[in-house]
């Protein structure tokens, strides 16, 4: 299996949609059977030929399935007695609806705090597209954007009232166990933590130890990537 993931300097990977997959192939106890490839904004040929603008991409064998949520579902379904990520085809479909509202409303709210972070750990040839896409997005250039960040940080906080509520009686937000609906958020926070020395939550909030959770599954899977201490 060959994931395609985004470049970033001193292997700070970051893309937020292939931490989603990264998550789940571990999930699946895949991971040992996949390659990671990067690509740069600045040319992603690799995937482009295929038809994908954007990672993740995942090759399994000559099947290509661009989109994290497609390749969440392709892995459900392609590999069924490996352990579910999302425990039902009904729960898939519920999942899908909650990976689009939180993708509506996380991205563009972290944008505004970390865009300036990511920026900075861009792989030079990187910037120039970065910034012409990115300004044209925000409206605004990455300077400008990062003077107001931390304006955002609590308006984020707040938008993730229903997890809080979830993970009070929970350890994961369906249950005892993570499924794809934990790495849809997780996936955000590993994007701030591979890019950004911001901090987003307080220690004394459920989300906080939820995360620290989530850093330690598959043997500390993700708290061993390159990214920065949160504190
Ligand atoms: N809806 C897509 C979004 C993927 C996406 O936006 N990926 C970004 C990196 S985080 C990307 O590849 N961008 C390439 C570009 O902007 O040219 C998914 O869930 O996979």
């Amino acid at each position: 299996m060959i994931l395609y993931e985004l470049d970033a300097i001193n292997e700070q990977y970051f893309s937020p949609y292939t931490w989603r997959i990264l998550m789940s192939l571990n999930h699946k106890g895949l991971y040992k059977d996949v390659k990671r490839v990067p690509v740069k904004f600045s040319e992603k040929s690799e995937i482009n030929n295929k038809g994908f603008n954007t990672v993740p991409v995942l090759n399994d064998n000559g099947t290509w399935t661009g989109e994290s949520l497609q390749i969440a579902k392709y892995l459900e379904l392609t590999y069924p007695d490996n352990p579910s990520l999302f425990g039902s085809s009904e729960n898939m479909n519920l999942t899908s609806i909650i990976n689009q509202m939180l993708d509506l409303k996380i991205l563009g709210l972290l944008a505004r705090i970390i865009v300036a972070d990511v920026y900075d750990v861009l792989q030079p040839e990187d910037k120039e597209y970065f910034r012409k896409t990115r300004e044209k997005i925000l409206n605004k250039t990455i300077e400008e954007v990062e003077l107001k960040s931390s304006k955002y940080i609590p308006i984020l906080q707040k938008e993730l009232n229903p997890f809080r509520k979830i993970i009070k009686t929970n350890n994961f937000f369906t249950g005892s166990k993570p499924m794809y609906c934990d790495y849809i958020l997780f996936g955000f926070f590993m994007w701030a933590r591979n890019t950004s020395k911001k901090q987003l939550l307080e220690k004394d909030d459920v989300l906080w130890h939820w995360r620290e959770r989530m850093l330690n599954l598959f043997d500390g899977f993700a708290k061993k990537s390159n990214g920065y201490e949160i504190t």
